[in-house]
């Protein structure tokens, strides 16, 4: 494989770890802990894996440890840093035997379920170390949740005498790697399973988890994308950009772009459903920022909209739980696409019809499509840039008309997201994801299970980071997924009451009317350490 200066470079780089996993480890123990929430529902359904105390690691006494393999599966969406999970594993892993072993499943946890493996040499890996991407064993969206399946897993894990499991996922696939670490465990069958915290969402955070991997770096590689656009549109003043970020239901990418970049307009999901704000609302927030800057003679701005924002309109919202339920049922999914739109049509309540009615065709089209395979409307493919900035040109229009507004609305639309998914890790994605992996390999050799790998204390230099484990349980509550109750992990979303948000809500008028813009420019991996090693903003505000 041919590679650039860059990426020969890169290769060479040597990620930090914590001080505690430079040397052999014991892990300290602390109280029993409880769920979230529906805390005696989800003991009922974790008899094994319930209550189990948070773990940190300390220096501890040099041990030997009998060869062991591990296997290991990327799950979900792409995220920077995914490679140096596997390579910290993977040290961490032979450190403890050279003769371990490391199996990648093939494209996701439907790899496991169909047996399809590679062994993880060590020219393999030195191929990896530090890149962007899942390409080493690829990544899936199968979800591991039948019995069938975790029986057909634990063929292959006995066939390749595989100890532990490691999963690389987001909330839903640790929501998996709990249930899949309890029926092992229920059945004595002596595997192991971790999780560890993906996606460039940042929705997976918590008490004990500071952020999910990916989303320090994707959040930077938009921010040079959008300080890019906001550039051009100073140079140029003749566009407002609508620029949908991915995020699904969260808007912490969309927050955190903001906070980088200082753009007219962020919008805030979190927020929109908290006000009760309906699509109107929105609009005519939109429109009468632009027509403020249209007084001052500037025609041109920059828009950030989470992809999540249509499913917290409240009464879109209440459409979408709705349309879950409908599209859930056996006969709803024998249809075909456009019968399956008029059955949707023939069982929804009368007010949530009148909603899908309104909606432009092609939106709500959207809405009512194939869900993926853990109940999630996909955010990504509907197009609310458009949207929004089509009703932003009918509002202005009007007022127009009415002599409200003078001025001219040229629109561009964009959409980011696979842009930064798997872009090449910045340093902290590059330290953190391989301590993540490091970690996991303690927490197997001290015969953990039903635990994330967590890494914390990240606003500090790496070298005084805390690493130990938390058990999944910990983060669970009951929610409806594909019409029933299941146990999952709380999804965090943005908090109104939280440093990132309130810092931008006390700026975000300054920066509507004038141009505040700022240009984050390219991630650096080599260079001074206020350029290099900077945190997210969300990070730092949130532990000031
Ligand atoms: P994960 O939760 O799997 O990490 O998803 C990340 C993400 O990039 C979302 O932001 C986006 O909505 C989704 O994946 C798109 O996934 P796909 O490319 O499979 O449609």
């Amino acid at each position: 494989m041919e590679k650039s200066a860059l990426q020969i470079a890169r290769a060479a780089y040597q990620p930090k770890l914590p001080k505690a996993l430079l040397g052999p480890v014991v892990a300290k123990e602390g109280k029993p802990t409880q769920s979230v929430g529906n805390q005696e529902e989800i003991k009922q359904l974790f008899p094994n894996t319930y209550g189990m105390p948070v773990i940190e690691f300390e220096a501890g006494e040099q041990k030997t440890y009998e060869p062991f393999n591990v296997g290991i599966i990327l799950s979900g969406g792409q995220a920077p840093g995914g490679h140096n999970v596997i390579s910290g594993l993977f040290d961490g892993v032979k450190s403890l035997n050279p003769q371990n072993k490391i199996y990648g499943f093939i494209l996701g946890p439907g790899g496991l379920v169909d047996h399809n493996y590679m062994e993880i040499t060590p020219e393999l890996m030195d191929e990896y170390r530090n890149t962007g991407g899942f390409d080493i064993i690829g990544s899936g969206r199968t979800k591991l949740e039948e019995e069938d399946q975790f029986e057909k897993g634990i063929q292959i894990l006995r066939q390749l005498g595989i100890k532990a499991l490691v999963i690389i996922g987001g909330d839903d696939s640790n929501t998996n790697a709990c249930v899949l670490a309890e029926y092992y465990a229920a059945k004595k069958y002596g595997v192991q399973v971790i999780g560890c915290p993906k996606t460039i969402d940042g929705d997976l955070k918590n008490e004990q988890i500071e952020t999910s991997f990916g989303f320090d770096t994707a959040c930077k590689t938009y921010s040079e994308l959008i300080g890019n656009i906001q550039r051009d549109c100073n140079s140029a003043r003749k566009y407002w950009h609508f620029i949908k970020l991915m995020g699904r239901s969260a808007s912490h990418i969309a927050l955190e772009c903001a906070l980088q970049c200082q753009p007219n307009i962020c919008l805030i999901s979190e927020e929109v459903e908290a006000k009760a704000m309906s699509l109107d609302d929105v609009v005519t927030y939109i429109a009468q920022a632009v027509a403020n800057r249209a007084k001052d003679g500037n025609n041109f701005g920059t828009v950030l909209i989470p992809e999540g924002l249509i499913e917290f309109i409240p009464a879109i919202k209440k459409l979408i739980a709705e349309l879950n339920d409908i599209l859930a049922t056996p006969e709803a999914q024998n249809l075909g696409r456009s019968e399956q739109i008029d059955f949707v049509k023939a069982h929804l309540a009368k007010d949530n019809l009148e909603v899908f009615n309104s909606l432009p065709t092609s939106v709500a089209r959207q809405l009512a499509l194939d869900r993926d395979p853990h109940g999630n409307v996909q955010v990504s493919l509907i197009e609310t840039e458009k949207l929004l900035s089509q009703m932003v040109a009918a509002k202005l229009d009007q007022w127009k008309k009415e002599g409200k507004y003078v001025g001219k609305f040229g629109t561009q639309h964009h959409f980011f997201g696979y842009e930064g998914r798997c872009a090449a890790p910045s340093n902290y994605d590059a330290d953190y994801c391989y301590s993540l992996g490091y970690n996991a390999s303690r927490l197997i050799a001290n015969g953990k299970t039903g635990y994330m790998s967590v890494i914390r204390n990240t606003t500090a230099p790496a070298a005084e980071w805390i690493a130990g484990g938390v058990p999944i349980t910990m983060m669970m509550n009951m929610e409806k997924r594909n019409g029933k109750m299941k146990p999952v992990i709380r999804k965090a979303l943005v908090e109104l009451d939280g440093a990132p948000f309130r810092y931008f809500a006390s700026k975000r008028d300054e920066w509507a009317r004038q141009t505040a813009y700022v240009y984050p420019g390219p991630i650096q991996y080599w260079g001074p350490s206020e350029v290099c090693d900077q945190t997210t903003k969300t990070l730092q505000l949130e532990h000031q």
